[in-house]
């Protein structure tokens, strides 16, 4: 069944593909699934109808026929378990590609998260500039670190991955602060991540939909 995902109908990061549901069309595009998008308002977000779906009232969600799927993980690997190319066929590489997801999600995304959210939501508060050092380097000890697991890899474990996707979508977030030049094997594994067309594509749907609500 084809499936339906939720998005922002008009996503705070301008169309800059760095919200969580661009993680979910890449997976989709990836295995060549065509998907439907419901477009929410954060009013909608907040509805009964979405809580349903999502306890939280957030995007993304996955519907397909059974009950609906809510955190861009899970969501993520229940697509790459279904299609195929997101996890290596041999139980041992599944379970490496699981754990760079898991690991994306749970060791490196939180000190990223936390440095943006510093800066969008704390810039004027007293403790700002004092808390900035230890922001920073907490993000730059995982980029170190990822720096040098992947050396001179092309991903993170063998072939391209799930564990990959994830990993390149959550480093995204850092782009423009200058944390990610200063590792440049990481910084050419993201690019080499936003080159893949399933990437580009599903960048350029999220992208329309960010267009067509601005009006331009
Ligand atoms: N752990 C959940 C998952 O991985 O699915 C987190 C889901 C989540 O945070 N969703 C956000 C949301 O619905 C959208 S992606 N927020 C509304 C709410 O909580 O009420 C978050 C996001 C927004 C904007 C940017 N940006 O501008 O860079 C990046 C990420």
């Amino acid at each position: 069944m084809r499936p339906t995902i939720t998005a922002f109908a008009s996503s705070p990061d301008r169309g800059r593909g760095l919200a969580r549901d661009m993680r979910v069309r890449w997976a989709l595009e990836e295995v060549g699934q065509p998907y439907d998008v419901r477009l929410l308002s954060f009013e909608a977000m907040k509805q009964p109808a979405h809580l349903a779906r999502h306890p939280f009232g957030q995007i993304p969600t996955y519907e397909a026929g059974g009950p609906a799927l809510f955190e861009s993980g899970a969501i993520v690997l229940h697509i790459a378990e279904r299609g195929g190319g997101l996890l290596p066929d041999d139980a041992d590489g599944r379970a490496r590609a699981i754990a760079w997801m898991f690991s994306a999600l749970g060791t490196v995304e939180p000190p990223i998260v936390e440095r943006s959210m510093a800066a969008l939501f704390e810039r004027d508060k007293p403790w700002f500039e004092a808390r900035q050092p230890m922001l920073e380097d907490r993000v730059r000890q995982r980029l170190g670190e990822l720096s040098r697991h992947l050396g001179d890899s092309e991903w993170l474990d063998g072939a391209f991955s799930a564990g990959d996707l994830m990993m390149v979508h959550v480093l995204l977030r850092l782009g423009g602060s200058g944390r990610l030049e200063e590792y440049p094997n990481v910084a050419a594994y993201v690019a080499r991540g936003q080159a893949r067309p399933a990437y580009q594509r599903a960048f350029a749907a999220q992208l329309a939909v960010f267009k067509a609500a601005s009006g331009g």
